[in-house]
């Protein structure tokens, strides 16, 4: 075997080994080009076959040819199965027909976790967790809560009135969505005697509607009947709360307030949980938070659920959950809880 013959061999043998290497149709062109084209190295081979003597230039031509072919068959190969593998790769995703895209996985709403945390913290201090239904009797909504029928909150203006069913007995005005969850300390009180230890969490409604009240939002109700309870008693047990519920020993305050079903009422703040009452920027500077309402149960609520108010006492609060889990989650505006928007959520991982 010539140098020549030898050269035509290890072209053909360079023209698979970079036929191999190329990833794309371009790729496997320009190697053709590079030997096969009209410059193409086994071309230029091709023109030194004039320059040899004639019994030479037959098996030197067959070689190349042979040479040449070969290369056009592996450059033709190289391109089918470039085009497979393309054609592999968009059809991919089906290739496995039991194969599920990975969904990421769901969390629970900021409310619900603080929903849940609250009931956790209650029921560890001994505390029932009840329920209450949504459309409520007025009656337990306002009337046996001492709220009376010329109460500001009885005004369409701040109350959703459901309609009852055609042709029943009831009138309009005598269903509600109940507008806070103290009508549940009616329900108990009907349906229980004291002692009487019970939080209810719960949706509520109102015609409220801007960055701060929403028509639709949650409320916890707390309520505790027995024999010679106090007031000292409900301090000291919001005080075990926010302190049980943040982690950190916080100071409660009352500030005299009124809410018809409660003598005397106050609304009740805690000490900031996030500088400890020196100032900061969620409790605006004043180094207290509001939380909400409460008080001693009023006598005549007792008498409207058949309970001895000289026998017993009671105490009862009720706060915001949306507002308490905005605090908890800094968020400013309480209409994103409700919004549904899932970016928006999956800043909460679990
Ligand atoms: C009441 O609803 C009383 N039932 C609380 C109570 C219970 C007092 C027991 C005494 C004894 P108030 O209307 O202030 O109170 O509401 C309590 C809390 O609900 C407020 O402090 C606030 O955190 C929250 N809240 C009231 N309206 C809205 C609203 N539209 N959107 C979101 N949160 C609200």
């Amino acid at each position: 075997m010539s140098d020549d013959e030898t050269l035509a061999g290890l072209l053909h043998a360079f023209v698979e080994v970079e036929l191999r290497g190329a990833l794309t149709l371009d790729d496997a062109y320009a190697c053709k080009v590079k030997y096969l084209g009209k410059k193409g190295l086994l071309t230029e081979l091709s023109r030194t076959l004039g320059s040899l003597a004639p019994e030479q230039r037959r098996a030197r031509g067959q070689e190349i040819n042979e040479a040449k072919a070969a290369a056009e068959l592996a450059y033709e190969a190289r391109c089918a199965a470039l085009k497979a593998e393309a054609e592999a790769r968009e059809l991919g995703v089906f290739e496995d027909l039991t194969w599920i895209p990975p969904t990421p996985p769901g969390t629970l709403h900021p409310v619900t976790r603080t929903r849940r945390a609250l009931e956790r913290v209650f029921a560890s201090m001994g505390f029932d967790v009840v329920d209450g239904p949504h459309v409520e009797w007025a009656r337990y909504n306002f009337d046996d809560l001492n709220i009376g029928p010329d109460h500001p909150a009885r005004d369409m203006a701040d109350t959703f009135f459901v309609s009852p069913p055609a042709g029943s007995r009831w009138s309009p005005g005598d269903l509600v969505l109940r507008t806070h969850t103290s009508p549940v300390q009616v329900r108990t009180m009907l349906t229980r005697r004291p002692p009487i230890r019970i939080v209810a969490l719960g949706t509520v409604f109102r015609r409220d509607d801007d960055a701060t009240h929403s028509p639709m939002f949650h409320q916890i109700e707390g309520l505790c009947v027995d024999e010679r309870v106090s007031m000292a008693d409900l301090r000291a047990t919001l005080y075990r709360f926010v302190s049980a519920f943040f982690e950190r020993p916080l100071e409660v305050r009352f500030r005299p307030s009124f809410f018809p079903f409660v003598e005397p009422g106050a609304e009740f703040d805690m000490q900031c949980p996030f500088c400890g009452g020196k100032g900061c920027s969620v409790c605006k500077g004043s180094g207290w938070i509001e939380l909400g309402g409460a008080g001693m149960v009023h006598p005549a609520v007792f008498e409207a659920c058949g309970i001895d108010p000289e026998r017993y006492t009671g105490w009862a609060f009720g706060f915001g959950i949306d507002r308490m889990a905005m605090l908890m989650h800094q968020i400013h505006d309480l209409r994103l809880l409700f919004e549904g928007d899932v970016r928006f959520l999956e800043q909460f991982p679990c």
